[in-house]
Parts: structure tokens; C-alpha cells; sequence
């Protein structure tokens, strides 16, 4: 595909055109170390809360936070008007589902209008990934879909999803575990590993 050799090619053009499939075979080839959750939640009532007061850009500041004081991986994300799906690893502190919680006390206590009982669905679906294709499915799945539903007419278009750092390995406010975001800290991916969880608790 054109996009095999990767580097500055997303910069160089206006007119990018990439898609999820013409990302470089290998980028997410780490991933095999690993399994991944498949997140899905809701706004209440499936409402579109996120798309007011300013709800994706910090939807994405608290994903980053809860990203660093948990130490999870995050391999890619979308933010809908009324859903959110994450692609990312189990924490190395703590659980997943405290993550989860944290991440939607963070932004329900900043975004909950005070005629609603609640900003979010109380539960969440979790998919377990655990191939490398079915990885490639789910990004392909989460940057598709503001185009499937007719938001934007490219993935590129709509801002608050992972595409882009996929694509150019541009940075943005969360942090996506890449090939980009390797480069950028020597060659090193970062490890999913119970060796890696057993190394954080070791220093915290
Ligand atoms: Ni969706």
C-alpha cells in the first residue's frame, strides 16, 4: 500500500487519504504480546451528551490521565456523541473495570447537567482481543465510525478518534501505543505483559 514506508507522508498532503487498511502491516504487531479489551460505553439514555459543553475534548484529557495513573496501554479509541469504544490493555495497577470507573466518575462529575440523574450508562461492554487481526478489525471498526454514521465523510475528518496518530503519527492529547509513539521513545513499545504489570509494582 502507499502508506508501507509511513514517516512524514500524512504531513506532505492536504489531502490525506488514508484509511485503517493502508496503515503499514507490523505497526501493531507488539499487540501479539498481549490481549486487548474491546470497551464500549454509553451516555445516559444513549442521549448525545458528549458532543456539549465541551464533553470529547475532555472525555480525551481524562482518558489520558487515567491512561498514566493506571498504566494502561491505549491502542485506540473513538468519541461519539452518545458512545465511546476504547481499544486498550489491562491496567498494570489495579483493574480494568476501576480504570473504567475512574475514567467515567472523572468526566460525569464535569459533564453531568444537574437536571440528569446520570451522564453515563452504568454498565459497559467488554470484547476481549486477542489476535492481531481482530486488533486491525477493531480500529478499522472505531475510525469508521463517524463515517458510518454520516458525521464526517472521512475518518480523518472527525477529530476525536485515534485515526490520525494511526495514519501520520501525529500527537494528540491521549497517548496511542504505535509504532509512531515507539520511535518517539527509542524503539521501545511498551509491554502488556504480567512482566511489565510485575516491573510497575516493583517501582512504582
Ligand atoms: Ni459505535
Amino acid at each position: 500500500m502507499a502508506s508501507a514506508t509511513g514517516g512524514r507522508h500524512g504531513w506532505e498532503t492536504t489531502n490525506l487519504r488514508y484509511t485503517a487498511f493502508d496503515m503499514p502491516k507490523g505497526l501493531i504487531r507488539y499487540q501479539n504480546s498481549g490481549q486487548f479489551h474491546f470497551l464500549t460505553f454509553s451516555c445516559y439514555k444513549r442521549q448525545p451528551l458528549l458532543a456539549h459543553r465541551n464533553g470529547y475534548s475532555l472525555m480525551e484529557q481524562a482518558l489520558e490521565r487515567v491512561r498514566q495513573t493506571h498504566k494502561l496501554v491505549v491502542a485506540g479509541y473513538v468519541l461519539m456523541p452518545e458512545h465511546v469504544h476504547l481499544l486498550v490493555s489491562e491496567p498494570c495497577l489495579g483493574s480494568l473495570s476501576a480504570a473504567i470507573q475512574a475514567l467515567k466518575q472523572e468526566t460525569s462529575k464535569k459533564l453531568k447537567r444537574p437536571d440528569e440523574p446520570h451522564f453515563w450508562q452504568r454498565r459497559y461492554y467488554d470484547f476481549n482481543v486477542w489476535s492481531e487481526g481482530t486488533t486491525e478489525e477493531k480500529l478499522h471498526y472505531m475510525h469508521q465510525n463517524p463515517v458510518q454514521r454520516g458525521l464526517v465523510a472521512q475518518p480523518q475528518d472527525w477529530r476525536w478518534s485515534s485515526f490520525l496518530h494511526h495514519a501520520t503519527g501525529a500527537v494528540g492529547t491521549v497517548e496511542i501505543e504505535s509504532r509512531w509513539t515507539a520511535q518517539r521513545r527509542g524503539g521501545q513499545l511498551r509491554a502488556i505483559s504480567s512482566l511489565d504489570s510485575r516491573a510497575a509494582k516493583a517501582s512504582p
